[in-house]
């Protein structure tokens, strides 16, 4: 298997080892436990496993497909090994993700025929979407991109605020008006701004109202259309961010919002400190639409792109 023989950079899979340690040192206790007293990988075992997989946020139905293929394995090799449960495992859900279009980047890359390419970013309160904004302003401006935010969360002050503090801290410009005032005027601001000055990148913030509310499609819906009167096939990427930590809510989450607007990526926050980590594998294995970045921490450089087969690797070593 050479899906780990890709070799990134070490200092990005520090981070990466570091911000899953929570996820990994619980699901080692717990899988140790389900393997005590057993040499061999028997049905018992694979029982203990898929209720260590389960309660690891993996989700019940990217768990069975688990279960299933270390099945098909114990069925084909005679005898396989409690020891070796850990290599399977890594293998196994590696071998599963693999048939997904999550997490193939490695690098902080837009499509180069999209100029200014418009990326716009939704989720509920809380979840990290300005400081994701914030750490993806940073990360394309490093790679040498012209970079606008647009403070179209409108909401609260304090959420512009907060933007301008990112924009401040990564020194790029941003389009704000004042709180209340309409966001699909932001965006319509933001992107005419991005235009005039020849900008690479625009990330347009949005209020973090909750999924349920029926006016969510009727407002992202005018957020777009009206960016649309500027850049014709705007925004080129919906980006749904969805806070880790909270594990099975997260999947909730993802479900509901892309049944009310079209979300084009996903970015799963706030891995470190929780032991929910395993949540990306099901997210990654279950949703159509890719994981593209997963937050490791609140630092500015604590936002990775998601690259699977490197998260496996992390989560099972
Ligand atoms: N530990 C950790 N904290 C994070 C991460 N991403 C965001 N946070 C924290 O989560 C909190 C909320 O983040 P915000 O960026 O304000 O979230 P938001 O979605 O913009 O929230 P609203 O604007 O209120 O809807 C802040 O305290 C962030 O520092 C992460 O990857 N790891
Ligand atoms: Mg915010």
């Amino acid at each position: 298997m050479n899906f780990f023989k890709k070799i990134f950079s070490s200092e990005k899979k520090e981070t990466l080892d570091k911000g899953l340690e929570k996820s990994k040192t619980s699901f080692f206790s717990k899988l140790s436990k389900a393997v005590a007293g057993k040499s061999k990988v028997d049905d018992e075992v694979l029982d203990n496993l898929e209720e260590v997989l389960v309660t690891s946020d993996v989700g019940v139905n990217t768990t069975l497909k688990v279960i299933e293929r270390i099945e098909d394995r114990v069925a084909r090799d005679k005898y396989l090994g409690t020891d070796e449960l850990n290599k399977i495992l890594r293998e196994e859900i590696a071998a599963l993700l693999s048939e997904t279009n999550s997490g193939e980047a490695t690098e902080f890359e837009i499509p180069a025929d999209k100029k200014p390419y418009v990326l716009m970013v939704v989720g509920v309160n809380g979840v990290g979407k300005t400081t994701t904004i914030g750490k993806l302003a940073y990360q394309f401006k490093k790679a040498g991109k012209k970079v606008v935010l647009g403070a179209a969360d409108t909401f609260r002050a304090a959420a512009i605020d907060q933007l301008q503090v990112w924009a401040d801290r990564v020194d790029v410009p941003i389009v704000r008006q004042n709180m209340g005032s309409d966001p699909a005027s932001v965006a319509f601001d933001t992107l005419q701004s991005a235009v005039s000055q020849d900008a690479d990148v625009v990330i347009i913030d949005t209020a973090g109202r909750l999924h349920n509310k029926v006016n969510l499609m009727n407002e992202l819906s005018k957020v777009k259309r009206v960016m649309q009167k500027v850049i014709g096939d705007a925004p080129h990427d919906v980006l749904l961010v969805l806070d880790g930590s909270t594990g099975q809510n997260a999947f909730e989450q993802a479900k509901q919002f892309t049944a009310a607007t079209e979300v084009t990526s996903l970015a799963v926050t706030k891995l470190d400190g929780t032991a929910k980590g395993g949540v990306v594998i099901g997210i990654s294995d279950q949703f159509k639409i890719p994981v593209k970045y997963i937050g490791v921490g609140e630092g500015i450089e604590d936002l990775q792109v998601f690259n699977k087969y490197e998260f496996v690797d992390s989560f099972f070593k």
